[in-house]
């Protein structure tokens, strides 16, 4: 059986872009691969954080995957800083990746704005970080939205590094895997920026905890443009607030975008508005219902995110030792 590797930072509340672009397909995986799904608190202290809300935040992540249908029965489902083989293969890896790779990564230039100076050392060296979480598993297979896919090069271009630096076939090669008509929802305020969890404007997403009326308020203001649905695919050229609304409404009714369009071609915005919003609170609100039911009980959800950070260590601590000796350290004895 294969093994994937996915993360998700408890960066604030999963927004749909989240769901549909990762999560969702994080849970048919866990039928024919060996699932490895954390959730990457190291990576969210790389942007600014409040210290105060961390761990909260980190069990919520883990309660709204769950309630998504994550199974930890079924998973191995942990917190990144649990597994202390993560930070210490990023450090070597921090010594594998050129500073020339790093400077290329475009989520960095996005990120760190214009200030760029002011950037946070560890928001540059995030992609050896995301290289060692799925490294340390010798994990193949990666499941991500597609703002993610060149980091996973990235990830690919490291373990060769390593591999013909060291004269070793460590490292296996990784496969990103990105599905679905939605792998990237925009933000409902800019059609051409990504939906995001911690973009300022809260009217930008759809958080997954949004109840029927913040959903129905939300897509009204969406940004849309005057003209009616076209009927065919080539209509939304050069439109995409328009094309981000068919993705979605077309990945929430297991649909595709030409089915949608089939279906409402001709339909102005207001009216295409009202299906998407029903669409929408139909879909979120049994899960929203579940995490809710979760975060009753924060114990039992912080039980499972032990035992799968005891499951996690088990694979990862081996691997990450035995790259430790390839590497030259003196083991502890
Ligand atoms: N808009 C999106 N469309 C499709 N997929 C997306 N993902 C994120 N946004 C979209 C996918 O979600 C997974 C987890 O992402 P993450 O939390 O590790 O980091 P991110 O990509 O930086 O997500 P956010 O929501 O934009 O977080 P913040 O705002 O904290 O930076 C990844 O597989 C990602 O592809």
């Amino acid at each position: 059986m294969q093994r994937v590797f996915s993360g998700i930072q408890p960066s604030g509340i999963p927004t749909l872009g989240n769901y549909l672009g990762a999560i969702r397909n994080w849970v048919p995986m866990m039928d024919d691969h060996e699932c490895i799904y954390c959730v990457v608190d190291l990576h969210a202290i790389t942007q600014p954080f409040d210290h105060k809300e961390l761990a909260r935040a980190t069990r919520e992540m883990a309660a709204a995957l769950i309630a998504c249908g994550v199974d930890p029965d079924r998973c191995t489902l942990f917190v990144q800083s649990h597994v202390h083989a993560h930070a210490r293969l990023a450090w070597i890896f921090n010594c594998v990746a050129r500073i020339g790779w790093l400077n290329r990564m475009t989520q960095f230039k996005d990120k760190a704005g214009k200030d760029r100076e002011n950037a946070g050392s560890g928001l540059y060296v995030y992609p050896n970080l995301m290289a060692a979480d799925i490294h340390a598993y010798h994990a193949t297979r990666v499941p991500v939205g597609e703002d993610q896919k060149q980091h996973l090069e990235l990830a690919n271009d490291i373990a060769q590094k390593f591999n013909h630096d060291f004269g070793v076939e460590f490292f296996p090669n990784i496969e990103p895997m990105i599905q679905g008509v939605a792998a990237r929802v925009m933000s409902l305020r800019d059609g051409t920026k990504k939906m995001s969890k911690s973009d300022p404007s809260d009217q930008s997403r759809i958080n997954l905890t949004d109840d029927a009326d913040a959903i129905a308020l939300k897509i009204r203001r969406a940004k849309t443009d005057p003209e009616p649905l076209p009927s065919e695919l080539a209509g939304l050229e050069g439109r995409p607030e328009a094309r981000n609304l068919v993705g979605i409404l077309a990945a929430v009714t297991d649909a595709t975008p030409a089915d949608v369009l089939r279906d409402h071609a001709g339909k102005g915005f207001g009216a295409f508005k009202e299906v998407l919003t029903e669409a929408l609170v139909a879909h979120l609100s049994p899960i929203q219902a579940e995490m809710t039911r979760l975060l009753a009980d924060p114990a039992a959800v912080d039980a499972a995110l032990r035992k799968g950070a005891d499951r996690a260590s088990a694979i990862a601590e081996p691997i990450v030792t035995k790259a430790e000796e390839i590497v030259g350290f003196l083991p502890r004895r």
